[in-house]
């Protein structure tokens, strides 16, 4: 038999392995690409009309990310992988959570968002400001989810608004044994240590193991 013509999920030597992520966020495309390096050709549903907007009903990022990866992988071939992420503040019952990203209503920007926390989060002292970015991958094919992965980093909330790097959230949120923000680190910095990285690396296992 021609290789070819085997049932091998393996690409040819000469072919780079292509990932199609659930989200017109540009940023996240951005890092996953970063993060997995130039062996991968990432993209993303930017620009693809004839795809679906997926709503986010669910109340998890487990669900969101679900929704995400089966709603687009219906319309393509291959694995899909969605990211549903966002920021837990201890003080705020946890919220903006899922909610992360219309946190200042619907179509808001990053900064409103982070306004409004840094608003909310007025006056309460460093003891009571322990945050984290959490995210979930979710793989699916033909609209059923092959696997979950879920990343964490703890940390906390700074008072105001430091350093042009990284998106979102990142200029109010300062990891863990660390006096900067991820606005302030460099970015590669954040990869060795964020949520998604964190999430990333656990389906970088799962993707070797089959192909
Ligand atoms: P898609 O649903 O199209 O993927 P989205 O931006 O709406 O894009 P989410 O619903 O997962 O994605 O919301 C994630 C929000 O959480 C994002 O818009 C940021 O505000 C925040 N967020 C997630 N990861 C972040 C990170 O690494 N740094 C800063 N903020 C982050």
């Amino acid at each position: 038999m021609r290789p070819e013509n085997t049932a091998s999920a393996k690409p040819l030597s000469s072919e780079k392995p292509k990932i199609l992520l659930a989200t017109r966020n540009r940023h996240k495309t951005l890092e996953i690409q970063t993060m997995l390096g130039e062996g991968v050709i990432v993209s993303d549903v930017t620009g693809m009309a004839h795809l679906p907007e997926i709503e986010e009903t669910g109340v998890t990022f487990e669900e969101n990310s679900k929704l995400k990866a089966e709603g687009i992988s219906r319309h393509v071939s291959g694995i899909v992988l969605a990211d549903d992420s966002g920021l837990e503040v201890d003080a705020l019952g946890r919220a903006p959570g899922v909610y992360s990203a219309r946190y200042a209503g619907p179509g808001c920007t990053d900064e409103a968002n982070t306004a409004l926390v840094l608003k909310k989060m007025k006056g309460f002292p460093d003891e009571v400001r322990s945050a984290r970015f959490r995210c979930v991958l979710a793989v699916a094919e033909n609209g059923t989810t092959l696997a979950l992965f879920d990343g964490t980093i703890e940390g906390m909330l700074a008072h105001e608004v430091r350093g042009e790097g990284g998106f979102g959230y990142d200029p109010i949120f300062m990891p863990e044994g660390h006096q900067q923000t991820f606005g302030e680190l460099p970015a590669e910095m954040k990869h060795t240590m964020s949520h998604r990285s964190r999430a990333l690396q656990q389906f970088r296992k799962w993707w070797a193991m089959r192909t």
